[in-house]
């Protein structure tokens, strides 16, 4: 793996403010950027505002005011925000500056010097708000195959970039992995659409229709089309700034190739990007650059959307949610937490702010916030309100923590466990997250079993010995998660005195107040009914015995201890084991999971149990488990259920889920991985 990543969202549109989508994409990529400095490597992150094209000039039209006025004004409502989210682009580009427009003109005209741009006269169905033309056979019953706004017919002569010369490679490119594809569902539709023969694309608009662009530098009548001028950005923010082409000095290819920062970043480009502006950037750039006479990028990590009540939030929908706001209300390390835990690179996800304060109370307030407050209170009231030294072996559950925390940090992954070096390369964050949150679950297990508050009265030792690993070990949770919540990492490790990653004892920690404040959650809009707050995962643990919830998991098991559990079966409730052996329980992987519209209850899962191709699941725990939460995980299945249909589709088996202390469904997982397919006995 190269040390090293460049990586680039797209740049958005200047037709309206940021919205959460926006951000989204950009503390994905933020994040993206910290884990490989985390992980030793040097990173470039680029982001931007594409202000051209017809969207632009509408939006400015609606104001009255020019589009150079309208981009003047708008585009700092992007480029200021992203500091405030905590995220660090090192270039923020405009694709009206000097450089970037000598850049489209540059490789237009190269292009047309080496005949892969031609004029051509066509007629055909236009989107006016994606400014896209489409066939005969695309356009869906007069409407636009991609927002499903009418089309209209136009005839014109146009500028054509000789796309379909590139079929052949970029199927290549694709099939070998040459530019990766992630998640690899996505490859696949790429290539299903490459199975049609590819067109020759349009990169051109007649100024009659449209005057706001980067006029063609062969036909001044014409502007580049907005795409064409935007994905340019990528690579002209790694080449020197240009002068503006003339007839001697035109090409675009030569200066790239002798750039510096071309050189060391361009092979390790990683472009995020909407599922929704997939085929700009996996079909028309890799074309362009190849044409150009340069590699196709390396890997495109393509997302989903953010969902409310399970439509796509979008400017043009009224719907949006305004990032600022959040961010004033929770602030930028809750929001980051909650955007890349929420949602499993790739796919759809559901917003709410009720999600967001499940979020933040459960597993920032709760898992993570509370064992620092604990830990340092009781080295306040035991240790003088110092890092107690280590001196005994650790307990049973306690090396079993230190052993999680050092597989956290391995640099490879082993057959069962991906580190977070290595899931996070692989933008899979949503589980980096999960796998490093099971770290802060297992230490406030830990202060359970070992119940270092009760034992520093008899064996001060040990618990000194527990509260120092303790310590450490939300050392270890910090370090790995200050890609995504940066300033309350930098903060715990303020309090632990923590330096290199390590505490030493007999330094004094620092108080502080709690790191993550819990919320409330409120119905949102006024005038809709009011909403009851689901109470926030209970704080249930009691002065004397902090973290009974994690270590019991509920009340199954503290019964099943005291023994009521077998004491209240009726003889009646009893099977033999040849019975109970019958069902085949396995344990298999979830590789997908996903709403199903028009259910509330069900998820639609793909489970990996070791057969050849994976079962479909269907599983009514919609309500209470987000699909980030299972994409990845292990789970038990029963497996020898006849296929039953529930809402026009096949369930092959059964997902074993418990009830929490709330009623709530939630699936289960084995202690540590396993085979797929392995027998549950
Ligand atoms: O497409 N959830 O810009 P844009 C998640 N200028 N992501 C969302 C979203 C949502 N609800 N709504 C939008 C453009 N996005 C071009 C890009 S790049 C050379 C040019 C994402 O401002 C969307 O998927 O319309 C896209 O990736 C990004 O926001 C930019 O949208």
């Amino acid at each position: 793996m190269t040390n090293r990543l460049y990586v680039t969202t797209p740049i958005f549109y200047v037709n309206d403010k940021p919205h959460i989508g926006h951000a989204y994409c950009t503390i994905l990529a933020d994040a993206l950027g910290r884990y490989a400095r985390l992980n030793g490597g040097e990173t470039y992150f680029l982001t931007g505002t594409d202000e051209h094209g017809q969207k632009v000039q509408q939006a400015a039209d609606k104001r009255g005011v020019t589009p150079q006025a309208h981009v003047g004004e708008l585009f700092s409502a992007f480029k200021d925000l992203w500091p405030t989210l905590e995220c660090q682009p090192d270039r923020f580009i405009r694709t009206t500056e000097p450089a970037h427009v000598h850049v489209v003109q540059r490789a237009l005209w190269q292009l047309y010097d080496q005949g892969l741009i031609v004029d051509r006269t066509f007629e055909g169905w236009y989107c006016v708000p994606d400014e896209r033309f489409w066939t005969e056979k695309e356009i869906v019953a007069g409407n636009c195959p991609d927002c499903g706004r009418p089309v209209t017919r136009l005839q014109e002569r146009n500028w054509f970039f000789l796309m379909s010369q590139f079929q052949a490679r970029l199927v290549d490119a694709v099939q070998t992995g040459e530019m990766a594809i992630v998640p690899a569902n996505r490859a696949n539709e790429v290539l299903g659409f490459l199975r049609e023969p590819l067109q020759d694309l349009c990169i051109s608009r007649p100024k009659s229709r449209l005057s706001w662009g980067i006029e063609l530098p062969f036909d001044r009548d014409f502007v580049a089309y907005v795409w064409f001028d935007a994905l340019l950005n990528y690579i002209t923010a790694l080449a020197p700034p240009l002068p503006a082409p003339t007839p001697d000095d035109h090409a675009l290819t030569p200066h790239l190739l002798a750039s510096p920062a071309y050189q060391k970043w361009w092979p390790n480009v990683t472009h995020c990007l909407g599922k929704d502006i997939l085929t700009t950037h996996a079909v028309y750039w890799p074309t362009m650059l190849l044409a150009l006479g340069l590699p196709v990028p390396r890997r495109l990590v393509t997302t989903g959307w953010w969902l409310m009540d399970d439509a796509k939030m979008s400017k043009s929908l009224g719907n949006v949610v305004d990032p600022q706001e959040l961010r004033d209300k929770y602030g930028a390390d809750v929001m980051r937490y909650f955007f890349l835990r929420e949602m499993a690179v790739g796919q759809d996800a559901n917003f709410s702010e009720e999600a967001i304060v499940r979020r933040n109370n459960a597993d920032l307030a709760n898992d993570l916030g509370n064992l620092l407050q604990r830990v340092i209170g009781m080295c306040v009231r035991s240790f003088d309100g110092k890092i107690p030294a280590a001196t005994r072996a650790p307990s049973h559950v306690l090396a079993d923590a230190l052993a999680y925390a050092e597989a956290l940090q391995q640099p490879d992954a082993t057959r069962d466990f991906e580190p977070v070096a290595v899931s996070s390369a692989h933008a899979r964050l949503n589980r980096t997250l999960a796998d490093t949150m099971a770290l802060t679950q297992k230490l406030n297990g830990v202060l359970t079993a070992d119940a270092p508050f009760k034992t520093v009265l008899t064996d001060r030792e040990a618990a000194a010995t527990t509260l120092f690993h303790v310590l450490q070990g939300i050392v270890v949770a910090a370090r790995l998660l200050a890609p995504v919540i940066p300033a309350a990492s930098a903060e715990m490790l303020r309090r632990l005195q923590a330096h290199d990653g390590a505490v030493q004892p007999g330094t004094q920690l620092l108080e502080g107040p709690p790191l993550f404040p819990k919320h409330e959650w409120k119905a949102p809009m006024p005038g809709q009914p009011e909403t009851t707050p689901p109470p926030a995962k209970p704080a249930t643990e009691t002065k004397e015995q902090p973290g009974a919830a994690q270590a019991t998991s509920g009340r199954g098991l503290q019964d099943f201890r005291t023994g009521e559990f077998r004491a209240e079966q009726e003889p009646s409730d009893l099977v033999d084991i040849d019975t109970f052996a019958r069902s085949q329980l396995r344990v298999g992987r979830v590789l997908t999971a996903e709403a199903i519209p028009k259910s509330k209850k069900l998820l639609r899962l793909t489970i990996d149990l070791g057969e050849a191709t994976p079962r479909q699941i269907l599983s009514g725990i919609a309500e209470t488990m987000a699909p980030a939460d299972l994409i990845g995980t292990q789970v038990l299945v029963i497996a020898n259920l006849p296929p039953r249909q529930m809402m026009g589709m096949e369930s092959h088996g059964m997902l074993l889920v418990a009830e929490d202390a709330e009623g709530k469904r939630v699936a289960l997982h084995p202690a540590r991985d396993v085979p797929n397919g392995a027998l549950v006995k």
